[in-house]
């Protein structure tokens, strides 16, 4: 017989592929959507009409509804990916931020508890729980330092800086403090009632399907625009020198998964090992689109900057390339053509 899956935050960037990758596997797939006055379902549009695909309305936030879900469909596996997923969105909307990426966390964990144990659980935890904090390992002796010092944006590339699932976190935002209680509710879960409940601490990643307000899908969007006479405004930016690690959306989702297939429950560091900032993602972006340099076309906005900054981020994924044989198959040069090309195109994807 099948398995089940209930994928909270199904309408998403991550739930749409997950969904779909899903139902190729086999699974019934339970994808839970909340009510909305417009359409939400642009991005299932692959799984609507399968057979083995149920939508069901609902928010992650109203116990009731979260326990009988779980209790009615005691499901193999179960996905939370819905959240207040916008950093910078956390800082004017808390109170929000927490109620649904800690609260709704807490939900589904005593769900499971307490209807149906034998699921196996994921939780979609960020590297933006690191806050400002990083490893490296030192270049004379060759052993793993902890760096917890200021260290400069040049010193981060030289001294190739990381983060790992040993690196201290503390988190720079609302949103980071809501990802991190709950990623730390799973480990209690997990170790206090035995249940098999994992935490993805996923990196940066992106895709065609990225929200439009999210910097990576913003820069595209706009050249989609330009390119297609459709915009004569500049493009406003705020933090161009931060560093990312980006990866792609479909790589990330076979990661979640292979989580829940192993023997025993863990948490994972899931990123490429690359870093770039988002002025690289600008010059790279700009040159698939055929413009000339984006100076020209950019305005650097203070209102858009963040009251504090994840400056840094590079993940390490030596643990997950052992136990889950995880490797990205994205690099970054593909992944921003790839998301020029489909907005260019008229985002058909
Ligand atoms: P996303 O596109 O913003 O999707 C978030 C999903 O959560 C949407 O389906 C949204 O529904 C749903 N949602 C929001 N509030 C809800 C509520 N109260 N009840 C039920 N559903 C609700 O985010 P994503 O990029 O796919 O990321 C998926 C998850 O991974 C999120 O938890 C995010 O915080 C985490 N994460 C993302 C990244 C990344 O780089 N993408 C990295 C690390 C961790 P609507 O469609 O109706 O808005
Ligand atoms: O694209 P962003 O909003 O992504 P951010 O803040 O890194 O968060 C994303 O990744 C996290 C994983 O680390 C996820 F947990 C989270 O849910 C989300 O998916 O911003 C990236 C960088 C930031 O430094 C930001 O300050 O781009 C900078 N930036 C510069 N101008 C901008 C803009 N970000 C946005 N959203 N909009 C701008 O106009």
């Amino acid at each position: 017989m099948s398995k089940t899956a209930l994928v909270f935050g199904a309408t998403g960037q991550d739930g749409s592929y997950l969904c779909e990758m899903l139902l190729k596997k086999g699974y019934n797939v339970l994808a839970i959507a909340r009510r909305s006055s417009v359409d939400n379902t642009e991005r299932l549009k692959y799984c609507l009409n399968h057979r083995k695909f149920t939508m069901v309305r609902g928010d992650i936030c109203d116990q009731s509804f979260v326990f009988s879900t779980i209790a009615k469909n005691n499901p193999a596996e179960i996905y939370n990916l819905a959240a207040q997923s916008h950093v910078g969105d956390s800082f004017t909307q808390p109170n929000y931020t927490i109620d649904v990426d800690l609260m709704g966390t807490l939900n589904v964990l005593n769900g499971i508890l307490n209807f149906s144990k034998s699921s196996r659980f994921y939780q979609a935890s960020t590297s933006e729980m690191y806050g400002s904090c990083f490893s490296y390992y030192s270049l004379i002796d060759g052993t793993r330092v902890e760096s917890k010092t200021a260290i400069s944006r040049e010193d981060f590339i030289k001294k190739k800086c990381f983060q790992d699932e040993l690196t201290a976190m503390i988190p720079n935002s609302p949103y980071g403090v809501a990802k991190l209680a709950s990623h730390n509710l799973v480990k209690i879960y997990r170790e206090s009632y035995g249940l098999y409940a994992c935490s993805g601490i996923l990196f940066n990643h992106e895709s065609p399907r990225r929200g439009e307000l999210f910097v990576t899908r913003k820069i595209t969007s706009w050249i989609g625009m330009r390119k297609n006479s459709k915009t004569k405004e500049k493009l406003q930016l705020g933090n161009v020198d931060s560093l990312r690690d980006w990866g792609h959306a479909k790589d990330y989702v076979e990661a979640m998964h292979s989580m829940l297939q192993l023997n025993a429950p863990d948490d994972f560091v899931i990123a490429t090992g690359c870093t770039y900032s988002v002025e690289d993602f600008l010059n790279v972006a700009f040159k698939h689109a055929g413009f000339g340099s984006w100076k020209r076309q950019v305005v650097l906005n203070p209102t858009l900057k963040r009251p504090f900054e994840v400056d840094a981020l590079r993940g390490v994924s030596t643990k997950a390339a052992k136990a889950l044989k995880w490797e990205p198959s994205y690099n970054f040069d593909l992944l921003v053509k790839e998301m020029v090309e489909s907005d260019i195109d008229g985002h058909k994807v």
